[in-house]
């Protein structure tokens, strides 16, 4: 079965989507998700310039062999352009396999290790108040993790509270807005925040927090410390994440178990994170880590030292990845939670699916394939529009992290 031709669709129905299509002699095509939030034109380039003309012509069923190709065949490894690109063709390969067999890709994976995949959805309030009732709806919804994020009193905007519920969009259209951040002030009232929650809710939910990187480590070190008594699921991107050795000084001080990995982009970013048992979740989407082919190899690695996946689920990867990630999660032993922020209702038509929600967990359907397509002449009504994420700064100006 060769690949005769591969195009690339940007759309933007609420937010950017960059999708590519593989077309075989079989006249079975694969979809895969190319989105790199505020920096989409850069995978679409990537692929359009430099990839797609190596791939014609190329055997659509070698997926270890095509990404080996474009991994150490671009000569310049690693980076969220060439992984991201490398990504959509490693998921849309899967989908054509998945078509050519007439089996759902997680029967492709090993099949089911189990019979749901359990998710978290995003519950960003305002303030306290707020943040309290925005949990309940989640709650109400039959959530069994929910993440909390808030407003900081005191602080004008925080990013990851955002606009919108539900769909929480973290991309703003235009240039970058700018955030105002004090890192004392959210340490001294996120504790506060899970206090509250745990009052209101008690202990049977699962509840996950996101630092954003913004904390250095013996910051990340007090909060994991305060926050030990409302027994998180996870801590999240507690600090810029380059330096993996840092997770030592955090490791040695609290038992709050920590989530780091959506902006890693390869194995080699985990090395120091898993031999030394680091962390407890790994974050990275499928998206951002080059596709399923590397990302099983990421989730065996983990699992050899008791590390499960947490696997990115953004608004900002579009339910291409959303769907590839359930089927992955349903076959691989380590699962141990998938994000899941909705997609508005505009997106899910442009891309019609078989997954679904139910009561805090979600299932991939049994379709071939991956399960999801894309509808051209719907994304064609929605032109790309030029979209960043916030970028933050502390009270005097200096450049800071989200
Ligand atoms: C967040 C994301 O989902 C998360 O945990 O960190 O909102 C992230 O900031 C965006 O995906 C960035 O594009
Ligand atoms: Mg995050």
């Amino acid at each position: 079965m060769k690949i005769t031709d591969a195009k690339v669709f940007v759309t933007c129905p609420g937010r950017n989507f960059v999708t590519l299509k593989i077309y075989t002699d079989a006249g079975i095509y694969g979809i895969g998700d190319a989105t790199l939030n505020g920096r989409e034109l850069a995978v679409v380039s990537y692929l359009e310039d430099h990839v797609i003309p190596c791939l014609i012509g190329r055997d659509a069923s070698q997926i270890e062999d095509i990404w080996q190709y474009l991994y150490r065949g671009a000569y310049w490894r690693r980076g969220p352009v060439n992984m991201s690109a490398s990504a959509a063709v490693d998921m849309a390969l899967w989908d054509i396999k998945g078509k050519a067999l007439n089996t759902p890709v997680y029967n492709l994976l090993g099949g089911k290790s189990r019979s749901a995949v359990m998710v978290y959805g995003h519950a960003n309030g305002a303030d306290l108040h707020d943040t309290i009732a925005e949990v309940g709806k989640y709650v109400d919804m039959g959530y069994r993790a929910i993440r909390a994020q808030s407003g900081i009193p005191g602080l004008k905007s925080t990013y990851g509270v955002g606009r919108g519920k539900l769909f929480y969009e973290p991309a703003e259209k235009g240039l970058p807005p700018e955030n105002t951040w004090n890192t004392e002030k959210y340490l001294v009232y996120t504790p506060q925040l899970f206090k509250a929650l745990r009052e209101e809710f008690g202990d049977e939910h699962y509840l996950l927090h996101d630092c954003h990187h913004r904390l250095t480590p013996i910051q990340a070190a007090r909060l994991g410390k305060e926050l030990e008594p409302y027994h998180l699921f996870w801590l999240e991107d507690t600090v810029p994440c380059e330096l993996q050795e840092s997770f030592r000084l955090i490791r040695q001080h609290t038992t709050t178990p920590l989530a780091v990995g959506e902006v890693f982009n390869t194995i080699y970013d985990y090395t120091t994170l898993f031999t030394e048992q680091l962390i407890d979740y790994v974050r990275m989407s499928l998206l951002r880590g080059g596709g399923i082919t590397p990302s099983l190899k990421v989730a065996h690695m983990a699992g050899v030292y008791h590390i499960k996946t947490g696997f990115h689920g953004a608004t900002d990867l579009s339910p291409v990845t959303m769907a590839a990630a359930l089927h992955f999660d349903l076959a691989i032993h380590n699962f141990g939670v998938q994000e899941y922020m909705r997609h508005t209702p505009e997106t899910d038509a442009v891309f019609p699916h078989h997954y679904t929600f139910d009561k805090g967990y979600m299932y991939p359907g049994d379709a071939p394939g991956l399960g999801v397509d894309f509808d051209e002449t719907l994304a064609a009504k929605y032109p790309y529009e030029r979209a960043y994420l916030p970028v933050n700064r502390l009270e005097d100006g200096t450049m800071f992290n989200w």
